[in-house]
């Protein structure tokens, strides 16, 4: 019934009379429907799902809630969609459309204006951020994968394997286990590499005394997880095991004081200041975390630049860290659910001192 929240949403806006929706994600949330290409028309009592043969049958069976239309003249259609409800305005979701798009649409609209502001997206994005049951299960299974995935991983772990023949073994277990796709490329580091936030994978091969990152997520039922750990190979020196526990000090205080009500400015802030006011000043520049569901980055953001407040059902990864140039960096990513009063803990991995494989 995701669709009715559309209608409602146009329902209450004098200036939108209609919204077309391209993105995938967004009209995968709203008709359930997984399909590469395809228009989702909604007015202010119906909604109409336009596809291309190759889909036709397909969301006849899957689409919830929507009049499913094969796409012939798909100007035409268009059209005339916006004549039989008088649209005057039709807002555009713009997230993940081209100008060419956009244009494209214009185009097709006869006395009917197509809007590019923000009100649309907003809202789909405010209603995105709050998960139901379906979502947190879809996500928590995702996330489980991930826990295996990690275990797995670690008895491969030793001096002479390559990074990229670590995130190949990951990825192809984790497909074997029911993984859809991964999430995004996995980033599988070693040694003085560590200190790149968002290093690649390559033939460097790991030595006693490195430190792993091993940041990766898959997608299971279209929903996706993200962890990382990092780890020692052999053994490790007092200056990384001291920086494994600031950075798993700064991710326990930010989980513990997420909850509703709070800013997200003010959770980033916990955790930055905290590594700030250690003799690791300015050696954690990205945001402390992001949320995810159908991609992998959503918002809200835990972030210094977040305006949002948190409300339960928000889903955070949660992920300080500190890189040392020329030395190793650590991070520590975990993804929590917020509920009435705080978090769930959803990453179950080991994390609680620097692990030595
Ligand atoms: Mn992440």
């Amino acid at each position: 019934m995701r669709i009715n929240s559309l209608i409602n949403f146009l329902n209450n806006q004098d200036e939108i009379d209609a919204a077309i929706i391209l993105g995938n994600h967004n009209r995968f949330y709203f008709c359930n429907a997984q399909t590469s290409d395809g228009i989702l028309f909604v007015n202010r009592k119906e909604a109409f799902l336009l596809v291309d043969s190759r889909y036709i049958t397909y969301c006849k069976e899957a689409a919830k809630d929507c009049n499913v239309i094969l796409i012939q003249d798909r100007k035409e259609q268009i059209r005339n969609l916006a004549q039989e409800c008088k649209a005057k305005k039709i807002d555009m979701d713009i997230s993940n459309v081209s100008m060419e798009d956009f244009k494209y649409f214009s185009s097709c609209l006869e006395g009917t204006k197509l809007l590019d502001s923000d009100t649309l997206e907003s809202a789909i994005r405010d209603q995105r951020a709050v998960k139901d049951e379906s979502e947190l299960e879809n996500i928590k299974a995702s996330q489980n994968l991930l826990d295996m995935g990690f275990s797995y991983i670690l008895k491969h772990i030793k001096p002479g394997i390559s990074e990229l023949e670590l995130a190949i073994k990951l990825e192809f277990y984790l497909r074997q286990q029911g993984a859809q796709k991964v999430a995004f490329d996995f980033i599988v580091t070693s040694g003085t590499k560590t200190a790149l936030p968002h290093g690649m994978p390559s033939d460097k091969l790991l030595q006693a005394g490195d430190l792993v990152m091993i940041d990766f997520g898959v997608i299971y039922n279209n929903y996706c997880s993200d962890m990382t750990r990092t780890v020692a190979v052999k053994k490790a020196s007092d200056k990384q095991k001291e920086v494994y526990k600031l950075v798993l000090n700064a991710q326990k205080l930010a989980i513990d004081a997420i909850k509703p009500g709070k800013s997200c400015k003010e959770i980033d802030f916990l955790a930055r200041n905290f590594l700030e006011q250690s003799d690791f000043k300015g050696c954690f520049g990205h945001g402390l975390g992001h949320s995810l569901g159908l991609e992998v980055h959503e918002t809200p953001n835990l972030s210094s630049k977040s305006c949002d407040i948190i409300k339960k059902g928000n889903v955070f990864t949660v992920e300080p860290g500190i890189y040392l140039k020329g030395e190793f960096g650590v991070r520590i990513e975990d993804t929590v659910f917020v509920t009435d009063s705080g978090v769930q803990n959803i990453t179950k991995s080991f994390k609680e001192e620097l692990l030595i494989v």
